[in-house]
């Protein structure tokens, strides 16, 4: 399909050091895709779902050591350790390929091999990047190509250019040998003993993020952990949010979101661009311009549901691959906690065992269908609120910038920082509890700076310095903004109700951006007005639980800044500026 000399020889080296019995090449066509699906179904890696009821449908199951990204076992591989970070895993590069080479010699024997060439945003734009994945998992194939843009397509493209190299083998699926390994000097990404999404499915996490964020560095552009939505007002005018969140802390439902009835009757829509990564450049205009380099969603199950997010479960109804998630035995479709109150009678669970939603543990807790990190693979084009700047190689113009962390205490509903640079030390310095989405404890505060912490593919100071500089680009940058959906109240309950309910926060940040509101200046930034949060229509929320949600307290802030300056002290090259800023909030919390 290609004379690409660098792609031929990517595979020669491939299938000499794996001895797989064949190479086949993802054309793209639906023709194929479709035997790929009907093998993976005889071969019992998918099963097909109820036709009538879920089209185009599948189930997947993982095995159950390999259900979610491994940051313990995913590195940065380069020449010199500080030029990656201190809080991420790193190898010396010579050291990783040998240690690799060993791991993936034959590991392929009696496989398949899939040539899949991918483009991460719209095929041909000048902004797109494209990559090859090597992988011997039929599974990675079909959600490649629901994910991204992939095919015969792409190598037209591509012609004689460069590529991102991505190498996966499944291999023994063993725990013990999995590594993600990201070579950024070289433009290489090699992941093998996974087959689980965020560690094999290479055009997303390893390149977009990790392998761009290097990109973007040396080019100046950012890669960056965010949705992209557009708020359509009444009068047709659209404004563009990029918002970073960390894994499982609600951007699929941010990026999808539904506004309230009140906002509805007045003819507010919002428009989904993107629910995971955002590219961000410089436009002409001199504003930021983002774009969505995927071509699906990769979202969590649990929790999506008719009232949480119509558009995601709507978007999920046809030609959707899902994984580990609870399955139906008597109508063929899938179940998961909390998306509905009716779990199967006849279920197999996540493992594969027969389960029904009245079982319990020894402990007596309920015994869970689903995975909490099991996942929908759905075409974007499946999206009700998809915007029809989706496809906009230029991207849309950024009006705010949003960070968000899952804070039970600390940081309030919303505040808007005072400078890019103090925005910048916003993102910096966000914290979250952990999620399922990666292996290890859940619900750890940790810092995890502009949600990039996982996905940073070099030195963290460095990446830091690299924000910025693209304000120092930007003419016209957008508002910076930190919201925290996630306060809860003495018992433990969330206080706000989110969801769709955000729409009220994004409308006092978007009219901050046009000056259109005042706002109270705090030691930690500018805080709305309770009374200038629309609460209408809101049940049990008042102006007074609003004033709660933005209450800053002192005494919480000054160890939260001792630990801002305790996580900083765990970096390298962190820039003045921001150790300026730091200084500047200490010295204002003790006014
Ligand atoms: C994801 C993640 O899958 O962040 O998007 O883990
Ligand atoms: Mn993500």
């Amino acid at each position: 399909m290609t004379s690409n000399k660098k792609v031929l020889a990517f595979i020669e080296e491939t299938k000499a050091l794996c001895d797989p019995k064949e190479v086949v090449w993802v054309d793209g066509s639906e023709a194929q895709l479709e035997a790929f699906r009907k093998q993976a179904v005889e071969e019992g890696i998918l099963i097909k779902l109820n036709q009538d009821l879920l089209p185009g449908c599948y189930l997947h199951r993982t095995t159950q050591n390999d259900v979610a990204r491994v940051e313990g076992r995913t590195y940065i591989c380069s020449k010199n350790k500080d030029d990656s970070s201190p809080i991420n895993n790193w190898m010396e590069s010579g050291e990783a390929y040998d240690m690799l080479k060993k791991l993936f010699k034959g590991c392929m024997k009696g496989r398949t091999l899939y040539v899949i060439p991918y483009s991460m945003g719209a095929v041909g734009s000048k902004f797109s990047k494209i990559g090859i994945e090597l992988t011997d998992s039929i599974y990675v194939v079909l959600n490649m190509a629901i994910l991204s843009r992939v095919g015969r397509k792409v190598l037209d493209v591509l012609g004689d250019g460069d590529f991102v190299k991505g190498l996966h083998s499944y291999a023994e699926l063993s725990e013990e040998k999995r590594y993600i390994c990201h070579f950024p000097e070289d433009d290489t990404i090699i992941s093998i003993n996974s087959n689980y999404g965020g560690n094999v499915l290479l055009g997303k996490k390893c390149f977009a993020l990790r392998i761009a964020s290097y990109l973007g560095k040396t080019e100046g552009w950012m890669a960056e952990h965010m949705l992209i939505l557009g708020v359509e007002y009444p009068n047709g005018e659209t404004k563009y949010i990029a918002a970073a969140f960390p894994s499982a802390c609600g951007k699929t439902n941010l990026a999808m979101l539904i506004p309230p009835e009140v906002y509805k009757k007045k003819g507010y829509k919002v428009w989904c661009v993107g629910d995971d990564i955002a590219w961000i450049r410089v436009g002409a205009d001199g504003r930021l311009y983002a774009v969505n380099p995927e071509n699906g969603f990769f979202g969590v199950a649990p929790g999506t549901n008719e009232k949480s997010n119509p558009n995601a479960l709507h978007t999920t109804q046809k030609n959707t691959i899902f994984t580990n998630v609870a399955y139906n035995a008597d109508n063929g479709t899938v179940w998961w906690e909390g998306l509905d109150k009716n779990p199967p009678k006849n279920g197999i669970d996540w493992k594969g065992n027969p389960w029904n939603g009245d079982m319990k543990d020894a402990e007596g807790k309920p015994v869970k269908g689903a995975h909490p990190n099991s996942r929908f693979t759905a075409p974007a084009v499946n999206c009700p609120c998809l915007s029809k700047e989706f496809e906009n190689p230029d991207g849309v113009p950024l009006s705010a910038i949003v960070f968000g962390g899952r804070r039970a205490k600390t940081a309030p509903l919303v505040y808007q920082s005072t400078s890019w640079n103090n925005g910048v030390f916003v993102g910096s310095s966000m914290a979250s509890e952990t999620t399922a989405a990666a292996t290890g404890a859940v619900g750890v505060v940790r810092r995890d700076p502009m949600a990039m912490r996982p996905f940073v593919g070099y030195n963290m100071g460095d990446y830091f310095a690299h924000w910025i500089e693209m304000g120092k680009k930007v003419k016209n940058p957008p508002k910076i903004f930190n919201v925290n959906w996630f306060r809860t109240d003495d018992e433990g309950h969330f206080i706000w109700p989110g969801f769709g309910d955000n729409m009220r926060v994004l409308e006092w940040i978007l009219a901050r951006c046009e000056d259109k509101v005042d706002a109270v200046e705090t030691p930690i930034g500018y805080v709305p007005k309770a009374e200038d949060i629309n609460i209408e229509g809101l049940d049990g929320i008042t102006v007074d639980t609003v004033k709660g949600l933005l209450e800053i307290d002192k005494n919480t802030w000054k160890e939260e800044a001792d630990g801002i300056e305790k996580f900083y002290g765990e970096l390298t090259r962190v820039p003045q500026e921001l150790k300026d800023e730091l200084a500047a909030l200490k010295k204002r919390l003790d006014a």
